[in-house]
């Protein structure tokens, strides 16, 4: 930013600068020069007569709703305005504002200005159209009748400056009110803004250059604040008063860094306008109810489990009531599903009275004699997620409500439950976010210090990955298990991240329940009004330990004492209301007899329980999918080939444009022409046999979508998913969207720099959804044509709907809306792409706790594609490693167990893992693990090491006739070269994965070794392939055998595959070792070295001398 922008800018957003900057400052005076100028230009040619028709049209324009008034121009202005002394830069808008007013009406402005306004109409020349201002007392009335212009004494100047002096005061108190407001229940405040203080308060306007003699003058207000209710002026003693009522009480709130007009006015209307935090009778005492619950459940937890971790909400009992609201508004404005993500800090409580989970549940959860009915390591009830279904008894409207499992990974959950979110929204064509939101909760620390909430508030407004909106509640308790705020973070609230994104930010003082539902109101609107993140600050403090077995004053000991003295907040509501009127003690006391009667029923109920079902907590149900009692419905898996017309057909999508007029980029014309030869050839290479699982897989019915760092092209510049018109911009076409008209829709979108965000995004399993069905979804369609033009857009990919405008004529519109919709399916695809697989690792967090162990903690399957560039290449450390060593490690089969091999084996196998892993060495074999996991009767997510170099390799093709009716994905993948013919004769089985085969083969043929050395490919290495090797080995008896990698001996697949191999032949031989020594960095940057290294380990692998000496 320019040194002057960086002034100007200061100039505008603090308020502290008001007198000014240094008028020393000659950048400063350089741009107050410039600005007066325009400024008293702009004024002079608005201060010019108009005609009546001008003023009347001007009026309408510039003032929001003026009483029309016609205005006779009688002065014309010869002289130059600045010889008037007030016009000055600083004090031109200042003027036009009362002009305009003046001209609305002349009892709206001071006297002096109408003084003034009437002289300078009635033709008194520059210099002479002021009058001394009548003295100003508090009443605005019996002033006395205007002066002559003879002997005026122009004494505006100063008026002008006091006026502005306000407006400065009172955009001090909008941009930093929040500093002054009470938000602490304890009073010993964390936030730190001594290096800002705010001048605010009637001690402190001399600050502004007025006076204490001032604060009784009657000053105008500017549009941009609302104190004034119906009044255009008041009192600075008022005004004063009021934006104290407004910003600095129990509400602090941070938006003026919000670069939207509207929006910003929008909150200054909500916080402002007096009397806007008033509550009827009724919601008062709603509020005090559910205060109760809240209080109770914890006291009652306290009472039967007091040894027990459940990491309470004591200290922010208003989060029951602050959540609710947000609900009750949201449904209110036409919401029904509300996906939610929070941490364990009052994750029971949250259970129990927001989503309404039976309390009989929750405690059977603290009974340590239970025994597990799921298979699976099952998790801590303060981990677990929730679905439920229920009437809103506040608009009574249905209304779904999720609460997504998480592990403990602070913030981790957050794009899980945003994927989620948006695959609601997106298979109920919501496509505003109008029915189905997401509200996301966070602990203060692990909001400022977790950059996946800086991720995650980046997807917020993409359009692949938006959910219009997420209301954000952070239970700010001023510390982070032991450590204090000023040792966490480095800004001033753990909030201050979502200023990023524009998101308002409404701090409140937990222990004022009215405060905090009011924000909680005005953020449900703001949501639903601008359809944008919002944050809810709860300033609160946490009454116990980091849980209830810790003992804090170790590390806090004066904020704890001050807690120790803390008045509960049920308490101090109660008795508010009690004083009030509102309630009445008797009242109070039954509804807190109630509850615990509800508490302790469910108790009784409890003990009944003889078994704990983790299935009970699964937040997304699978209706349909599986049988009643959540088992496949068959263990098997059809053929993934197909017919040879449909391959012929979709790889002529794939070669060709299809739409009219539309110019492609030379370069990517002769890719699709290969292409199109290719399939005349009946061949594909590795795009090509995506090209075939993603469209056949959409033919059939099913949702694709890839997402990832630009994947549209991809990153090797091979998968060319969208095309580009190169003459017209921004328009785009998705040939895979051409596929047929009742297919369903392809969604391929480049993502944010981010793998653990993105990753998370994607960790949703589509199938999932709960709260759609087909029923819903025809009646939604059938309904809203606008959402037809959107989904067919999708189906036709002529323009992406998110992007761009259509193309489409209507009836193909809605024929392909119908079809495409009665074909849809609730399975979908969804695939991530790493950039290199070596990224995945800043996603390691979304791996290792949801997707490789998520089934086994929260009995929910998943169904998510990873595909993980791999492959050394020369290329230095980065970007070679996929870390297949990280996958393989965290397999759950057994190395050495030797398992029975039934007929349906394969498939069981896969049932019982926890992930597939693979390292693909073709097309046709890609093709079909694409579409295997599809058709497979269950979901399991899915690794894939995917090749760089044999994306363009000639011998890293297939043919069609691997792809045919009958054919299926190959776990292994066994020599069928010379070796077959005498198969005693060979000497040894070289195993391997992956690119490393045709380094192999290569060698081999170079060494003349075709019928001596077979060499296999294990194409699924997890879970292994116990019966497959085992026939190679019994193939050729009299082989050893021999697993090659290119990757370094301690990284790779060996330490995984060895003992497996060694299992299946019963230990009968060794399994020698020929590929790269140990070492830290996965691969070298020298490009000799590594030439090197591949040639030892090919000499190794083909050497059959090599391992005698090991014997
Ligand atoms: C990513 C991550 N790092 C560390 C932890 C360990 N841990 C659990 S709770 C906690 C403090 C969290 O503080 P805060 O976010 O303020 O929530 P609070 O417990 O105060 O409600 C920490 C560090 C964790 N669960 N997750």
């Amino acid at each position: 930013m320019s040194r002057a922008a960086q002034v100007a800018n200061r100039a505008l957003t603090d308020p502290g600068a008001r007198p000014g900057p240094s008028t020393a400052d000659p950048v400063w005076v350089a741009l107050i020069l410039k600005t007066v100028m325009h400024r008293l230009r702009t004024c002079a040619a608005r201060l010019r007569p108009l005609t009546s028709s001008q003023t009347a049209k001007n009026l309408s324009q510039q003032r929001p709703a003026a009483t029309p008034r016609t205005f006779q121009p009688v002065r014309c202005f010869t002289a130059p305005v600045a010889a008037e002394p007030f016009l000055n830069g600083t004090s031109s808008n200042y003027v036009e504002e009362m002009y305009y007013a003046w001209l609305e009406d002349p009892k709206s402005v001071h006297k002096s200005w109408d003084i003034f306004f009437r002289n300078a109409n009635a033709g008194a020349p520059p210099g002479t159209a002021y009058q001394s201002p009548p003295p100003l007392g508090v009443s605005l009335t019996g002033l006395p009748p205007p002066q002559s212009l003879v002997g005026a004494q122009p004494n505006v100047e100063k008026l002008v400056e006091d006026h502005l002096a306000v407006q400065s005061l009172i955009r001090a108190y909008q941009v930093m009110g929040h500093h002054n407001a009470n938000l602490d229940p304890l009073g010993i405040s964390c936030v730190n803004f001594d290096e800002a203080p705010v001048a605010t308060g009637f001690q402190h306007v001399g600050f502004y250059g007025l006076e204490e003699s001032d604060l009784d003058k009657v000053f105008r207000l500017p549009t941009t604040t609302f104190i004034g209710g119906e009044e255009s002026a008041l009192p600075l003693r008022e005004i004063i008063r009021r934006l104290e009522m407004a910003y600095c009480q129990h509400i602090g709130v941070e938006f003026m860094f919000i670069n939207d007009l509207d929006q910003c006015q929008w909150i200054r209307q909500k916080f402002e306008r007096p009397g806007v935090m008033q509550f009827s009778l009724e919601e008062k005492r709603t509020l005090l109810a559910r205060m109760v619950r809240s209080t109770r459940f914890e006291e009652f937890l306290q009472r039967k489990w007091s040894s027990e971790k459940r990491f309470g909400l004591e200290g922010c009992e208003s989060l029951i009531p602050a959540l609710k609201t947000i609900i009750d508004k949201s449904s209110e404005n036409g919401v029904d599903t509300v996906i939610m993500g929070m941490p364990h800090r009052g994750r029971l409580n949250v259970l129990a009275n927001v989503i309404r989970k039976e309390l009989e549940q929750i405690f059977c959860q603290f009974d340590s004699k239970l025994e597990a009915a799921d298979e699976g390591s099952g998790d801590v009830k303060y981990h677990l997620g929730m679905y439920h279904r229920r009437i809103n008894r506040v608009t009574d409207r249905n209304i779904t409500l999720s609460l997504v499992a998480n592990p403990s990974h602070l913030e981790a959950v957050n794009p899980v439950v945003q994927g989620k979110t948006k695959a609601e929204q997106f298979y109920r064509g919501d496509t505003d976010g109008n029915r189905a939101m997401s509200i996301l909760l966070h602990g203060d620390a692990a909001f400022a210090g977790q950059g996946i909430v800086y991720e995650t508030f980046h997807l917020s407004d993409l359009p692949s990955y938006t959910t219009h909106g997420t209301v954000h509640v952070v239970v700010n308790n001023q510390i982070g298990f032991t450590t204090d705020p000023r040792m966490a973070r480095s800004s001033p609230y753990p909030t201050d991240v979502a200023r990023v994104v524009n998101a308002p930010i409404f701090h409140v003082n937990a222990d004022d329940p009215e405060a905090v539902m009011y924000v909680c109101n005005v953020a449900a609107e703001w949501r639903a009004t601008f359809h944008k993140d919002v944050v809810v600050d709860l300033v609160c403090y946490r009454r116990n330990g980091h849980n209830e077995m810790d003992e804090p004053m170790f590390t806090q000991p004066l904020m704890y004492k001050q807690i120790k003295k803390q008045k509960g907040v049920l308490q101090k509501y109660a008795e508010k209301l009690i004083a009030e009127g509102a309630v009445s003690r008797q009242e109070y006391e039954e509804e807190i007899a109630k509850y615990d009667k509800i508490c302790e029923e469910a108790y009784s109920r409890s003990k009944d329980e003889k078994i704990l079902h983790i299935k009970h907590w699964l937040d997304s149900p699978w209706p349909g999918f599986f049988t009643l009692d959540g088992q496949p419905k068959s263990i098997s898996c059809p053929s993934t080939g197909l017919p040879e017309e449909d391959l012929s057909h979709i790889g002529q999508v794939a070669s060709s444009v299809p739409v009219e007029d539309f110019t492609i980029h030379g370069g990517l014309s002769r890719i699709l022409k290969g292409r199109g030869e290719m399939i005349k050839n009946r061949t594909v290479d590795w795009a090509l046999g995506e090209y075939m699982a993603f469209g056949s897989l959409l033919k059939e019915g099913i949702h694709v979508r890839l997402s990832g760092q630009d994947v549209e092209r991809g990153t090797f510049s091979h998968r060319h998913h969208v095309l580009h018109d190169q003459n017209v911009d921004k328009r785009i076409c998705i040939p895979m969207n051409h596929m047929s008209p009742n297919q369903a829709p392809y969604t391929v979108c480049n993502s944010s720099l981010s793998e653990y965000g993105v990753l998370g995004t994607s960790c949703f399993n589509l199938s999932e959804l709960q709260s759609t069905n087909d029923g819903d979804l025809m009646q939604i369609f059938s309904q809203a044509s606008e959402i037809k033009i959107f989904f067919v857009s999708y189906l036709y990919g002529v323009e992406d709907p998110f992007r761009g405008h259509l193309s489409v004529p209507l009836w193909v519109v809605c024929t392909g809306f119908e079809l495409g919709f009665a074909m849809a399916s609730p399975n979908a695809l969804v695939l991530w792409e790493a950039q290199f697989g070596d990224f995945h690792n800043t996603a390691q967090c979304i791996i290792d706790q949801f997707i490789c162990a998520g089934q086994a903690k929260w009995v929910r399957q998943n169904g998510i594609v990873l595909l993980l560039p791999h492959g050394m290449e020369g290329m230095g450390p980065e970007h070679s490693s996929a870390r297949p060593e990280r996958f393989l490690q965290m397999c759950n089969d057994d190395p050495d167990v030797n398992p029975k091999v039934t007929e349906d084996f394969d498939v069981r196998q896969l049932y019982d893992c926890n992930w597939i892993v693979v390292n693909i060495s073709n097309p046709a074999n890609y093709f079909h693990v694409i579409r295997r996991q599809i058709l497979l009767p269950f979901r399991k997510p899915l690794i894939i090491f995917t090749p760089k170099s044999l994306l363009r390799h000639p011998e890293a093709k297939s043919n069609f006739d691997q792809m045919l009716p009958g054919t299926h994905f190959q776990r292994v993948i066994p020599d069928d070269g010379p070796v077959t013919q005498n198969p005693p004769e060979v000497k040894r089985i070289v195993f391997c994965t992956g690119k490393i085969y045709y380094e192999l083969t290569r060698e081999r043929k170079a060494r003349n070794m075709e019928s001596s050395v077979a060499i296999t490919r294990i194409e699924q290495l997890s879970p292994f392939p116990f019966d497959l090797v085992r026939a190679e080995t019994e193939k050729y008896p009299n082989a050893d055998l021999v697993w090659c990698q290119e990757e370094h001996k301690n990284q790779g697949y060996y330490d995984y595959v060895k003992p497996r191999m060694r299992t299946t032949i019963n230990r009968a031989k060794p399994v020698w070792y020929a590929g790269r020594e140990s070492a830290a960095a996965p691969a070298t940057g020298n490009k000799k070295t590594h030439l090197l290294e591949l040639k030892r380990s090919l000499d190794t692998a083909f050497n059959l001398d090599a391992f005698k000496d090991h014997i």
